[in-house]
């Protein structure tokens, strides 16, 4: 049995953009990555969302306006936790994205997103969410650099995945 964690991942959109941040410490240091981190006891999911984006680049966002698009989920070799991640995107938010001590804010082009530098899986579930479409992604890895098995699959609706998960 695994120990579920919960954590949260924000992308923020234009037309023809989306926002990632280069996360200069910790867990997935040098890699681009959206916005998110732990949620706290007894602090709502789309609270944390809201949180982890403003302390990490300065944009606010109402929970109202977060979109949650996607599910993920990680597991690594020889480790008892799995990181439950929450994915939320929104084209609607207040601010200027400034660098901040845990991540370096940069805005791509839909067609010039920095693969090479981002974890592994994203590669493999990034095409849903720009296709637009709602997910379900599941990847157990062997340290950081290699996927031993995934799988990914196009979700109806997240109500009906939770209601079902429960
Ligand atoms: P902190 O430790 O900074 O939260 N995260 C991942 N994101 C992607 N795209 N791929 C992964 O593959 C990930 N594992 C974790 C969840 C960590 C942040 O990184 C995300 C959180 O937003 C293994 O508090």
């Amino acid at each position: 049995m695994f120990i579920k964690k919960l954590y949260t991942l924000v992308f923020i959109r234009n037309d023809a953009q989306i926002l990632l941040g280069l996360k200069k410490r910790g867990f997935g240091i040098n890699k681009w990555n959206g916005f998110g981190g732990k949620v706290e006891q007894n602090e709502k999911i789309i609270d944390a969302a809201a949180r982890e984006l403003k302390e990490e680049c300065c944009l606010n966002v109402k929970t109202s306006n977060l979109k949650n698009i996607g599910h993920l989920e990680f597991t690594f070799e020889g480790d008892s936790t799995m990181m439950d991640v929450r994915v939320f995107a929104t084209n609607s938010f207040e601010g200027v994205p400034s660098e901040t001590e845990e991540m370096l804010p940069k805005w791509f082009e839909l067609d010039q997103i920095p693969y090479d530098d981002m974890w592994l899986d994203d590669r493999l579930w990034f095409p849903y969410m720009l296709k637009g479409k709602l997910f379900y992604g599941k990847f157990h890895y062997q340290g950081f650099d290699k996927i031993l098995n995934y799988t990914i699959e196009e979700l109806e609706s997240m109500e009906s995945f939770y209601a079902k998960k429960k």
